[in-house]
């Protein structure tokens, strides 16, 4: 299954606070929720038009719905009908070096025609759909920085080739601040034969994804905004069903199902082809995806039609133009990259709005290999993710749950995150609700999978106390091998380990298990917070209590686990909370 692309570049930075290879595949199941529903629709500000007046889409089985496009023959050429195409040999050398440079193999990327077909991987349901005849137009926003040629292009005709060309407003490409060559004039001069139904605009400095977004929104034109990373294409049809529901409501965000693409040989590969997943969050913020719960599912008639969802990965969505700038649009304090997507879903959810999955709706999206991009010059001690999601947690959590997000990453607890009166002055303007009802209410599976977490008992580098070696992951994720001790880098990152109240010990959102009572293995937590660890402050030594036993390190800077003798400075260590600020 699909490794998210939010997991990826938390990969590659290997420097942040959050380990790394320890971001697994999140698509696990779910427990279904006993069916009580208690979401109560008077406490969201819906569309006021009375449903008769509203633009229906109707299922009308067996006829063929009005949007439907005709089947398209897939040419012959490589890549076509969303197929793999590969690397020869003599390639291999330049395929790497583009690899490096984009996090895409723009080798294989560039054998593929900019107009191929991809698979039409709906439900059969979707073909029967009819949506309303009058649709507002749409927007469609690229913003890019340094993205490869054909890629980029090919995002550009997938929109033209697969949209109603009337639904069509424009298409509005905003450079943040791009070095390339490729993007300069030449991009420019290609786009003429569009007849300027493309538009291009450049950042006079690098702002970031966030920001650039919100520029892209307030020169788009259309009625709604559709955001699409630069690497897109497009299923038959997407379009109308993401336009229908903001017909119908304007305060709904509608979303579609991101397909993924191989960034390496290109392939079209469906997720989620008969069952429903939405989008959630663990405590750090980590994006997740889950099995819809059976209670927002009975709400619906067929099983293609549209469910709520608690947020959304971030690149691609449709909204009401003007009702995104009534949210006050992207919080202008978040930088670069990350968090956007959690801002915009609490403050849609909390101020009256809400968000849709559109399974008739698919879009594919090349997952990075790594994140090839800097963050240019950032205005910040700690990563910039974090503080983008500090200034979210600050904003929109009561504070019961910001306990949660502080105890997940306790080393930017009370970092300065710059101004938030505006954004905390718009949430009582507009009387918009606490996080405890949108956690009720909305995102009501997220404490099944990701429960309250118990407060730290001692957090930072496990520390030998007669050299400089600190538990280290060695490069280990879940399921891997043992975990060990390397020299101490005082980053923190794999080298940051939490020990709570309830004798469980993690690391980023892992937690650490002994195995045949002897080594230390990366591992799922537990779904109730509970583990054998402990730390006894007087004699240093790191407890198992199941095994009574403790952590020794050996002479080869391995972890074992040892029967407990505190006169043996191996067992002793020292616990220094890390700071990057
Ligand atoms: C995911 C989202 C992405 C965004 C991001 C978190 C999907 C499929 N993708 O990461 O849309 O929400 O999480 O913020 O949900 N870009 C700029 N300026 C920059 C950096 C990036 O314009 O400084 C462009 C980039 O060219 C691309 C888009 O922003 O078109 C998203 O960036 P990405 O593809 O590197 O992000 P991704 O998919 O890893
Ligand atoms: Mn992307």
């Amino acid at each position: 299954s699909t490794r998210s692309s939010r997991d990826s570049v938390l990969k590659f930075q290997a420097k942040d606070a959050v380990d790394n290879s320890l971001v697994d595949d999140v698509k696990e199941q779910v427990v279904p929720l006993p069916l009580v529903n208690n979401f109560n629709d008077n406490d969201m500000v819906h569309d006021k038009r009375p449903e008769k007046d509203r633009p229906k889409t109707v299922m009308k089985k067996g006829v063929t719905g009005n949007y439907e496009p005709a089947p398209v023959h897939p040419g012959s050429g490589p890549g076509e009908n969303g197929e793999p195409v590969y690397t020869a040999m003599d390639e291999r050398t330049r395929a790497d070096q583009t690899i490096r440079e984009y996090g895409f193999n723009m080798v294989n990327s560039d054998k593929i025609s900019l107009d191929r077909t991809v698979p039409d991987t709906r439900m059969d349901e979707c073909k029967y759909w009819h949506y309303p005849e009058k649709l507002p137009t749409a927007s469609v926003i690229l913003v890019f920085h340094n993205e490869g040629w054909s890629t980029l292009v090919r995002t550009v005709h997938s929109v033209i080739n697969t949209t109603p060309s009337h639904l069509l407003h424009e298409v509005v490409m905003v450079d943040d601040f791009s070095d390339k060559e490729h993007l300069k004039d030449k991009l420019d001069q290609y786009m003429t034969r569009f007849n300027g139904k493309v538009k291009i605009y450049r950042n006079e400095e690098r702002l970031g994804l966030i920001r650039t977004r919100t520029r892209g929104a307030e020169l788009a034109t259309g009625e709604v905004i559709v955001f699409l990373d630069a690497h897109c294409e497009g299923n038959p049809n997407w379009l109308p069903p993401l336009l229908a529901r903001i017909a119908y409501d304007r305060t709904i965000m509608a979303v579609p199902i991101v397909d993924g693409i191989d960034w390496d040989n290109f392939r079209y590969r469906p997720v989620y082809t008969t069952t429903h997943h939405r989008g959630i969050f663990e405590w750090g913020f980590l994006y997740k995806e889950s099995q819809v719960p059976q209670r927002e599912l009975t709400t619906r008639t067929y099983h293609s039609e549209p469910y709520k969802s608690p947020t959304h990965a971030g690149g691609l969505f449709a909204m009401d133009r003007k009702y995104f700038f009534e949210m006050g649009g992207y919080d202008p304090g978040m930088q670069i990259w990350g968090g956007e997507n959690f801002e915009l879903s609490f403050k849609i959810w909390q101020c009256g709005g809400s968000i849709e999955w559109v399974p008739c709706s698919r879009v594919g999206h090349v997952y990075r290999n790594h994140m090839p991009y800097g963050f240019g010059k950032v205005d910040a001690k700690i990563p910039v993710i974090l503080l983008n999601y500090m200034r979210v947690v600050e904003v929109w959590l009561d504070d019961e749950f910001k306990e949660y997000f502080y105890t997940r990453e306790p080393s930017v607890r009370g970092y300065p995150i710059g101004d938030i009166s505006k954004q905390l002055e718009f949430k009582k303007e507009h009387n918009c609700k606490s996080f405890k009802w949108f956690m009720e209410n909305v995102a009501y599976e997220v404490f099944e999978r990701f429960p309250p977490l118990p407060r730290n008992k001692v957090w930072g580098e496990f520390k030998t106390v007669d050299g400089n070696k600190c538990w280290d992951t060695v490069g280990q994720s879940v399921g891997g091998g043992p975990i060990g001790a390397y020299y101490c880098h005082h980053a923190g990152g794999n080298q940051m380990f939490r020990l709570n109240m309830k004798g469980q010990l993690a690391l980023g959102e892992r937690c650490l298990q002994a195995k045949n009572g002897d080594t230390i293995h990366i591992h799922f937590c537990e779904t109730q917070p509970q583990g054998f660890w402990d730390y006894d402050e007087s004699t240093k030594q790191v407890k198992h209590t199941e095994h009574n036993s403790c952590v020794e390190i050996g002479k080869d800077d391995s972890l074992h686990l040892q029967p407990c003798d505190s006169s043996v400075s191996r067992q002793q260590w020292e616990i220094n909370e890390v700071r990057s600020w």
